[in-house]
């Protein structure tokens, strides 16, 4: 069976990450692309001289030529400009969206049956602009956030109960951004709801901190935005869809009447494998969960209109 190949557009602290941990876990052939003469071009070669102690046969190319992503079998977008202190993420908006135009064309003439991962900020302002532009099926554009932000809500759990991370299972949904919704019904510790092991009230001061969390990392720091959380978190959306894994992860998708919404992309739970999005899980909400991803739905919303008037131009 011939190796799988993986475009990384945009090669710059996530790219770097994703590039290295796609390479120890052997997933394809890992190509790097960049606007950067030489970026991705050194990280390539880097990387490829560490494969001896990475054990991985991996083989890695960087280049600033967009026509090296052709037969790519996953595409994963992290080409844009990452916010700074003070910057909130739909101040990225408008110089990431001319990106995304760019290297959606380029996906589209490059790599029709590619799987696309958007990361890009506004996250699910640029996913729903990376499908119009590619103009591909919606089951295969899909934007990581939603794996970040519960990795982020278990990770404070765990740090708070004092557990092992993997044991500690979360789901953050909505929007990637303040209005995201931690679902304190849905967190597991070691199977054990949360509820017999942290009181509501503490859960919701996790909660609160997930949602700034990427502000945090930003204001730590200063130079721009996490990379190793969100690095790990797309390459494990690549490699549900490569091993056809059937991971239930919770990813920002085209919803078509799920939740009551249709043709917006938002972060909710969904079954993802050789097909992309295999299927939208529904889940129920209590009152005061459902109102806040209503509220969560309506930002992305404005967004998503903003979108609409540039793609009809
Ligand atoms: O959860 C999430 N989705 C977010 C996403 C989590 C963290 C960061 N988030 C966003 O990802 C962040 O706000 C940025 O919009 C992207 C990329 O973040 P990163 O930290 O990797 O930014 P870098 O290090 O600046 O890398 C971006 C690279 C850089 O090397 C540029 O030269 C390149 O993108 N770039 C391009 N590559 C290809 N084609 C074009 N047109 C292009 N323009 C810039």
């Amino acid at each position: 069976m011939a190796r799988k190949k993986v475009a990384l557009v945009g090669a710059g602290q996530i790219g770097g990450t994703m590039a290295l941990v796609l390479a120890q876990k052997q997933l394809g052939d890992i190509v790097l692309v960049d606007v950067v003469e030489g970026v991705p071009q050194g990280k390539a070669l880097d990387i490829m001289e560490g494969r001896l102690s990475l054990n991985s046969s991996a083989v890695l190319a960087g280049t600033n030529n967009y026509n090296d992503i052709a037969g790519s079998d996953v595409v994963i977008v992290t080409a844009g400009v990452p916010r700074k202190p003070g910057m909130t993420r739909d101040d990225l908006l408008d110089i990431n969206y001319g990106i995304i135009e760019k290297v959606g064309t380029a996906i589209k003439n490059t790599a029709p049956n590619a799987f696309v991962i958007v990361v890009t900020n506004p996250l699910d302002a640029m996913v729903y602009a990376m499908q119009k532009v590619t103009g591909f099926a919606t089951e295969k554009v899909v934007g990581m956030a939603g794996v970040l932000d519960s990795s982020r809500l278990a990770c404070f759990v765990a740090m708070e109960l004092g557990v092992a991370a993997e044991d500690v299972q979360a789901v953050v949904m909505g929007g990637h951004g303040p209005s995201m919704v931690s679902l304190y019904d849905f967190v597991s510790v070691g199977g054990i709801p949360l509820s017999q092991l942290m009181s509501k009230e503490k859960f919701d001061e996790l909660s609160k901190r997930t949602a700034e969390a990427g502000t945090e990392i930003v204001n730590l720091l200063k130079t721009g935005s996490a990379f190793y959380s969100p690095g790990v978190s797309a390459v494990r959306m690549a490699e549900a869809y490569l091993l056809d894994k059937k991971s239930v992860l919770t990813c920002a998708v085209e919803l078509k009447g799920q939740y009551g919404i249709k043709g917006l992309y938002c972060g909710v739970p969904v079954i993802l494998g050789a097909g992309g999005v295999e299927k939208v899980i529904e889940v129920k909400m209590n009152d005061a969960e459902k109102a806040a991803f209503d509220k969560s739905v309506a930002e992305v919303k404005v967004n998503a209109e903003w979108v609409d008037k540039k793609v009809k131009g």
